[in-house]
């Protein structure tokens, strides 16, 4: 341990530890820019380049970087004298000096940490303005808006796209004036081995990449008679919706989400949870069926079986990995189911031609808009989910709509497709999709009521989990990976024949959905993810049923339409295939 002086402060830190770390400690807020660490994550960015962070070691000449400069006995460090603070600002000042001047227009105004430090610092001129800006790429993608032009160098994208997600799919290319942060050679992203996972959106902390933006289009629809407009919220939404509204993270605010919905103008308002209890009938009974063989003796069957509802682990293993596209599940995710019962089953039901009913998807997700959008989904060229919405657009929607959100009363999901057991709620963070299938293959494979349904040990948000069933003395193993560099390692250890699973859940964003790309931006806080994450868990205990299998709407549609799970029809409408 060491002992050290911070402004008037004096504390006690272990080894290694850095001056930002240690000030953190002490409720001393540091600045800081190209800086990230999820503390109990895999995000992290130091490059200590942007030099925001400086402060006064007595003793030392130079201003010292506090996020790479680690606390020493007897040290004393001041975070906030003059020479400082004009430091900060003459930093913000250069920074600005080369970077567009649109701040009223800007998709991340109101939410950028550049605009925050600009008036943190007091910066009220532009000293060094009048040179020359660089000028570099735009470009939209199904999914995830790039312009370069308002990139501050913080290197927080590649180190997530590289360290975390090792996708590799950005970098920084060219030199000096010129540099940019893109896929190699310059190319498009759209032409790259991006996933869309939106990972590099979730920590830009400027407006250089932003997510598509369908909030217009989803106005025109609503203000169309002739369209029956619906609607399905992901279960990551709902605890993260509120810190929008300056509630608390983790705060669930379903019920006053549904009733924005119905006042937005949405014709019904379902649930993705819905769809979420039909993926666990149709993957559940996929591992079943494995399973069975498995234990048969039979040496064709492909183990381990790996989940397939995040779009950007798919796009992932069809990129890096397109010799075991045999074995993750052929489950469509519950988006894409929901939109194809939407679109077959229920507007059969109430009459709604296919070409009338426009079905929009609200979450957490960037890559859902590129999931939605994919070839294999769509019938005749119509979608069946024309658009998703990130938790952050239905935000911005909310209040151009001058909906007092906080005020608001609970409403209810429409029926049949807004019925949800606990199972499909906690999908929402790493290790639940897992959880809600153990739920149901425990019963069915059993035959006997599992009296607790809570598996801790597939929960939290370690990297990789791993758990043992026992199912009437046979051990199942499963494993969860969040992130998709722990996903490639998994992937790597199953190729080279070191496979110790039966069944593996993966999600593209560290934390599972409720650290997806499209969510309220958690500024490098990774108490927010531990908040929403909890919260998904205690809405999953209050619902009075909890097994997917239970869900008497699913049971129903399986009765009047679907015959049962792996039925032709269900393959046609709930299955899918993989691409390289
Ligand atoms: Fe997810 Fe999903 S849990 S991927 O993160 O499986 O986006 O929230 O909607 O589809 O249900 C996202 C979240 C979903 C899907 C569900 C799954
Ligand atoms: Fe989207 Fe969830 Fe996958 Fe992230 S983990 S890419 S939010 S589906």
């Amino acid at each position: 341990e060491v002992t050290l002086q911070i402004d008037r402060h004096s504390i006690t830190v272990p080894v290694g530890t850095t001056i930002l770390e240690a000030a953190t400690e002490i409720g001393i807020n540091i600045p800081t820019l190209c800086h990230i660490d999820l503390k109990g994550t895999c995000i992290k960015n130091n490059p200590a380049s942007c030099r925001i962070c400086v402060v006064e070691v007595e003793g030392r000449k130079n201003l010292a970087p506090a996020c790479a400069t680690k606390c020493t006995e007897g040290m004393t460090v001041r975070t906030s004298t003059l020479r400082v603070m004009n430091a900060r600002k003459i930093v913000a000042e250069l920074i600005l000096s080369d970077h567009p001047n649109d701040c009223l227009t800007c998709p991340k105004s109101g939410n950028c940490e550049l605009q925050n430090l600009a008036l943190r610092f007091n910066v009220r001129e532009m000293p060094f303005t009048g040179g020359e800006l660089s000028l570099r790429k735009r470009e939209v993608t199904s999914s995830i808006v790039r312009n370069m032009d308002k990139c501050i160098f913080c290197r927080r994208c590649e180190s997530v796209c590289n360290d975390v997600q090792t996708v590799g799919a950005l970098g920084a290319v060219r030199r000096g004036f010129n540099t940019t942060i893109a896929p190699a050679f310059d190319k498009k992203m759209s032409e790259s081995e991006c996933t869309y996972c939106g990972q590099c959106v979730a920590v830009c902390p400027v407006g250089a990449l932003t997510e598509r933006d369908h909030t217009n289009r989803l106005l025109e629809d609503l203000d169309d008679p002739d369209k029956v407009v619906i609607v399905q919220t992901a279960p990551a939404v709902r605890v993260a919706l509120g810190e929008e509204f300056g509630l608390p993270a983790g705060t669930p605010v379903t019920g006053k989400m549904v009733y924005a919905l119905r006042e937005l103008g949405f014709n019904y308002v379902f649930d993705t949870d819905f769809a979420a209890d039909l993926t666990i009938m149709e993957e559940g009974t996929e591992v079943l069926d494995r399973l069975t063989r498995f234990l048969n003796g039979d040496k064709n069957v492909c183990l381990p079986i790996l989940t397939s509802c995040c779009p950007a682990w798919v796009n992932f293993f069809e990129h890096h990995f397109p010799d075991l596209l045999n074995i993750p599940s052929t489950a469509r995710s519950p988006q894409q189911m929901f939109g194809s019962i939407a679109k077959t089953y229920w507007a059969e039901k109430m009459g709604i031609p296919r070409e009338k009913l426009v079905v929009v998807s609200i979450m957490p997700c960037l890559a859902k808009k590129y999931e939605c959008d994919r070839e294999e989904f769509k019938v005749n060229g119509n979608p069946d989910v024309d658009y998703s919405i990130s938790t952050r657009e239905l935000a911005t929607l909310i209040k151009r709509a001058n909906i007092g959100f906080n005020l608001l009363p609970n409403s209810e999901f429409d029926n049949p497709m807004g019925e949800s057991t606990g199972a499909g709620v906690i999908f929402g963070t790493t290790g639940g999709v897992m959880e809600a299938a153990l739920r149901s293959v425990y019963e069915i494979y059993t035959g006997t009521t599992l009296e607790n349904v809570n598996f801790e040990h597939v929960r939290g948000l370690e990297g990789v989990r791993r758990a043992t069933i026992n199912l009437n003395g046979f051990e199942l193993k499963v494993g969860i990976a969040h992130g998709l560099g722990n996903a490639r390692r998994l992937l790597e250890d199953i190729r080279n024949g070191h496979n110790e699973y039966h069944a593996i859940e993966i999600m593209a964003c560290p934390g599972g959905c409720i650290g997806g790309g499209g969510q309220p931006l958690h500024h490098g806080r990774a108490d927010i993810l531990y908040a929403r994450s909890r919260a998904l868990y205690e809405e999953d205990a209050q619902k009075p049923l909890r097994k997917s299998h239970e869900n008497p709407y699913i049971q129903k549609l399986y009765e009047e339409y679907l015959g049962k799970p792996l039925s032709e029809k269900a393959h046609m409408l709930l299955h899918t295939h993989y691409f390289n």
